[in-house]
């Protein structure tokens, strides 16, 4: 399964283009909506949330709520763009009015965008750079998370940092996904616990309050995978790499890790690797581990235990107390655009990364499974399972 975004922030519409999804996903428009509507909500969010409110179109690749085979299409509509239709015009002249945006953000893609492209006006990069794509992100991922579906695979995020307010809970229990997805679903900055959710509402507003803005940490948790997923006999199946370089792709992402993650580093083996051991359980045994500092991987393969994943976003680079930076017409020292912005985006991202995630392991469990149809693939997985039954 792979995918392609195309779009603008301010432009007509968004579109992402799933291929290689196997016939017969059971996929819904309410389901993918479901997934847009968490990502656009999130305490911090700016002004642009009130005007959008992103809705699916398929486009192709369904028929009769099931998957064709074929490529799939989702649009998302810009509501913005009808301010916009000058300034982002795809045809004729550019406007005699319209004002460059030259004092490129410290942070931003504007500058290297800028340099690497050849332009004066910032706006050429950041209509694309802007996280408003990752909006099509999500479409695409929500047919990721439908095949995953037919295997039992649940994903869920959640917030466990906002600025410096922290989630208070020991570090295994924040990494291991215990929370109920109720708790996080209800809380407006996707955090499971209630007091933790009003002091990050409370650090938002102060940072709004002084022209700032705020980063975080999250972490992503997938039940209901086997093991063996993903490979260790050449570096681009493991899916370590894969995960990793799919969550670095989205705007902001400045750390992943896995389970333990750095503090792997600090501790003795002993401490560290998971024991093997058997487990009974539903008429059958199977091999599983008597902790889970791996965090679901090993050897670039699931352990079959709980994928725990964390990141790190940083604040976002458009503050209403602009940094220092360069004019690229006049060359003068000035300070950066000031422009519409939300405050702390660690919520909505949070979501975007579920969606990553999804289709790397989508992408994975064909490459095991196959993928002309669900219904081969279910059956090679029950096979699968009936073979490593211990
Ligand atoms: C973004 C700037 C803001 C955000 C936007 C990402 O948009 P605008 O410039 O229109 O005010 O709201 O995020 C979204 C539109 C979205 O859907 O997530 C940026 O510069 O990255």
């Amino acid at each position: 399964m792979q995918y392609v975004t195309a779009g603008e922030s301010h432009g007509p519409t968004l579109v992402a283009v799933v291929s290689q999804v196997p016939a017969g996903v059971v996929v819904s428009s309410a389901a993918i909506n479901a997934d847009l509507r968490r990502r656009q909500s999130g305490y911090g969010r700016g002004g642009r949330m009130a005007i959008e409110q992103d809705e699916v179109r398929i486009l192709s690749g369904l028929r009769f709520g099931r998957t064709l085979g074929t490529p799939i299409a989702l649009e998302i509509s810009n509501r913005d763009w009808e301010n916009w239709t000058e300034r982002m015009a795809q045809e004729g002249k550019a406007p005699r009015e319209l004002e460059l945006e030259q004092s490129p953000r410290p942070g931003h893609a504007d500058l290297n965008g800028a340099l690497k492209i050849g332009t004066r006006d910032c706006r050429d990069i950041l209509e694309r750079a802007s996280a408003r794509e990752t909006a099509a992100r999500v479409a695409a991922g929500a047919i990721a998370k439908a095949y995953l579906a037919h295997f039992g695979v649940e994903l869920k995020s959640y917030v466990t940092r906002i600025g410096d307010v922290l989630l208070p809970s020991s570090e295994i229990e924040r990494k291991a996904g215990v929370f109920s997805a109720d708790k996080i679903e209800e809380s407006v900055v996707r955090c499971p616990d209630a007091a933790t959710s009003s002091l990050m509402v409370d650090a938002i507003d102060a940072a709004r309050e002084a022209g700032e803005s705020l980063g975080g940490w999250f972490n992503v948790t997938v039940t209901g995978l086997v093991p063996g997923i993903g490979g260790y006999a050449e570096a681009g199946d493991r899916l370590t790499s894969r995960i990793g370089g799919a969550l670095f792709s989205i705007p902001a992402i400045k750390g992943v890790e896995f389970g333990l993650g750095f503090a792997a580093g600090t501790l003795p083996g002993s401490k560290v690797h998971d024991a093997i051991m058997r487990v009974e359980g539903g008429g059958r045994g199977r091999i599983a581990r008597a902790s889970n500092n791996a965090g679901g991987l090993e050897g670039g393969m699931t352990t079959g235990e709980t994928l725990l994943v964390s990141a790190a976003m940083k604040p976002i680079p458009t503050m209403t107390t602009p940094l220092a930076t360069v004019n690229l017409v006049t060359r003068e020292a000035t300070w950066a655009s000031k422009e519409r912005s939300d405050v702390c985006a660690v919520p909505a991202v949070a979501v975007v990364a579920e969606a990553e995630l999804a289709l790397v392991l989508a992408h994975a469990y064909q490459q095991k499974f196959g993928c002309d149809t669900i219904n081969d693939s279910v059956q090679a997985f029950e096979c699968y399972l009936a073979r490593i039954a211990h």
